[in-house]
C-alpha cells in the first residue's frame, strides 16, 4: 500500500441545518492524513434527482435516519476504495458509480456516494499540500479537459424566503439579490449584507415578522411576489445602492412545487395559471423590476413552457434550470437542444459525484449555458461549494442569506480565499 493511498473510510450520522440526519464521510490515508465531508439535503427536490437514501425506520428521526447509507460507506465503499489513490477522482467516482450499479444511485444512495467523493478530493488536496480550489481546478483542467479560469463568484443571496422553505403564504420560493456591479467579492457581499439588514428594519417598521426561513432569509407574511420585490427594491435604495446597476434581483420560483394537472396553483395570490399565463406573469415581472435571473419559472416537465419563457426573456435574462436539469448532463443536453433555458443550477447531490458535476458544468459551458453553484436548503458547516465555485470559475454562487452559519460558512470561506489569493471577481 503506498503511503498516499486510502487506508479506510468511515462514516457518521450527523445533523443538517434543519435538524435532520445527514451523512458525514471521513477518508483516512495510509499516512494518517484525513478529511471529512458533510452532505447537504434539499426540500424542494426534483423528481429526476439521484436518490438520497433514508432509513425507513419510523422509530428514529421520523424515518429520516441515514444509518443504512452510513453502513454502506463503512462496509461496501470502504472495501471498494481501500488502497486507491484519492487524487484519481475520476477513477474513484467511476468505481462508486459502477459498484452502485443503478442510474439514480438508489443502491448505495447518492448521499453515501457524494460524501465519499467529496472527502476524497479534500484529502487529496491536503496530501498534495494544495488549496482545495486549486486542486479541483487543476483536476478539472487536466482530467476533464475543462477550459476554465478560477474566479470569485458573485453571490445570489436569498434574503426573502417563501415556498417550501418557509411557513408564510408566498408561492415563490426565493427572492434573491445579486450585487453584480462591484469590483471585489467583499464589496459585493458587504452591499448584500447591508441590504439584508436594511430589509430587516423595513419589515420591523411595518410590523412584519423578521424570523427567518430555511436559507436564512426573512419569511414575512406576504401574499404576492410583487409585494416581496417592492420591499427588496426599497431596501436596495434605502441602503444607497442602485438597483439594475449595482444590484439585481433574482427569483427561484420553484414552480414544480405548485404545479398539478397542467395548472400552476398560486395559493398565496389565490390565482390559477396555465403555462402561458405563468410565462406572461414572469415576463411582466421581468419588465417591471431589474431581474437578472429566473430559476425554475416552470415545472420540471413543462418543456414547452420553458421554451416559451426562454424565447421571450432569454435574450437579456438568465433562465435557470434546477429541477429541470438536476445537474444531469443528459437532461442539460436535452435543454440545450430544445433551447429551454440558458443556465444551469449546479447541486452536487442532485447527481451524486464530483466528476459528474464537473461534466454537467462542462456540458453547459460548451453550449454557452452559464452555471451557478448552489447550496441545498438543508446545509451543514461544510463550505466545499465555496472552493468548488472558485475552482470551476462559474462566476456565480447561490448560498442563501448572510445569516445562519450553514450559509455564512460559505461566504466566510470566499472572503478568506479572496484575501489569500489574487483571483479576480465575477
Ligand atoms: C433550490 C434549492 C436551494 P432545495 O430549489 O434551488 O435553494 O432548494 O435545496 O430545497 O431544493
Ligand atoms: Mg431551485
Amino acid at each position: 500500500m503506498s503511503k498516499n493511498s486510502i487506508k479506510h473510510i468511515k462514516a457518521y450520522e450527523v445533523l443538517d441545518s434543519r435538524g435532520n440526519p445527514t451523512v458525514a464521510a471521513e477518508v483516512t490515508l495510509s499516512n494518517d492524513m484525513r478529511s471529512m465531508a458533510f452532505v447537504p439535503s434539499g426540500a424542494s427536490t426534483g423528481k429526476y434527482e439521484a436518490i438520497e437514501k433514508r432509513d425507513i425506520d419510523s422509530s428514529r428521526y421520523f424515518g429520516k435516519g441515514v444509518l443504512e447509507a452510513v453502513d454502506t460507506i463503512n462496509t461496501d465503499i470502504n472495501l471498494i476504495l481501500q488502497g486507491k489513490d484519492p487524487s484519481a477522482i475520476k477513477e474513484i467516482d467511476n468505481l462508486l458509480i459502477e459498484s452502485d450499479g443503478t442510474t439514480n444511485k438508489s443502491n448505495f444512495g447518492a448521499n453515501a456516494i457524494l460524501g465519499v467523493s467529496i472527502a476524497c478530493s479534500k484529502v487529496a488536496a491536503q496530501m498534495q499540500n494544495m488549496e482545495l480550489y486549486n486542486f479541483i481546478h487543476l483536476k478539472a483542467k487536466e482530467d476533464f479537459d475543462c477550459n476554465i479560469t478560477q474566479k470569485l463568484p458573485v453571490p445570489m443571496m436569498n434574503i426573502l424566503n417563501g415556498g417550501a422553505h418557509a411557513d408564510n403564504p408566498i408561492d415563490f420560493q426565493e427572492f434573491m439579490i445579486q450585487p453584480r456591479g462591484f469590483e471585489s467579492f467583499s464589496d459585493s457581499l458587504r452591499s448584500g449584507v447591508e441590504i439584508f439588514q436594511t430589509l430587516k428594519g423595513i419589515l420591523k417598521d411595518k410590523n412584519l415578522s423578521t424570523a427567518v426561513g430555511d436559507e436564512g432569509g426573512f419569511a414575512p407574511n406576504l401574499d404576492s411576489p410583487k409585494v416581496a420585490l417592492d420591499l427588496i427594491m426599497q431596501s436596495i435604495e434605502k441602503s444607497g445602492y442602485m438597483p439594475g446597476e449595482q444590484v439585481f434581483l433574482c427569483l427561484d420560483v420553484a414552480a414544480t412545487e405548485f404545479y398539478k394537472d397542467s395548472i400552476y396553483n398560486m395559493k398565496g395570490m389565490n390565482q390559477e395559471f396555465t403555462s402561458d399565463d405563468m410565462v406572461s406573469y414572469l415576463k411582466d415581472l421581468r419588465s417591471n423590476y431589474p431581474i437578472s435571473s429566473i430559476e425554475d419559472g416552470l415545472d420540471q416537465d413543462d418543456w414547452q413552457g420553458w421554451i416559451n419563457l426562454t424565447s421571450r426573456i432569454g435574450e437579456d435574462t438568465q433562465v435557470v434550470g434546477d429541477d429541470l436539469f438536476v445537474t444531469n448532463p443528459l437532461r442539460i443536453n436535452e435543454g440545450i437542444e430544445k433551447k429551454a433555458a440558458n443556465a444551469v443550477l449546479v447541486k452536487l447531490n442532485q447527481i451524486g459525484t464530483l466528476s459528474e458535476t464537473i461534466n454537467a458544468i462542462q456540458t453547459a459551458s460548451s453550449h454557452n449555458f452559464d452555471s451557478i453553484i448552489s447550496h441545498r436548503s438543508g446545509e451543514t458547516e461544510d463550505s466545499f461549494i465555496a472552493d468548488f465555485s472558485v475552482a470551476m470559475g462559474t462566476g456565480q454562487i447561490k448560498t442563501g442569506a448572510p445569516s445562519r452559519s450553514d450559509r455564512v460558512s460559505k461566504y466566510n470561506r470566499l472572503l478568506l480565499i479572496e484575501k489569500q489569493s489574487s483571483l479576480c471577481f465575477g
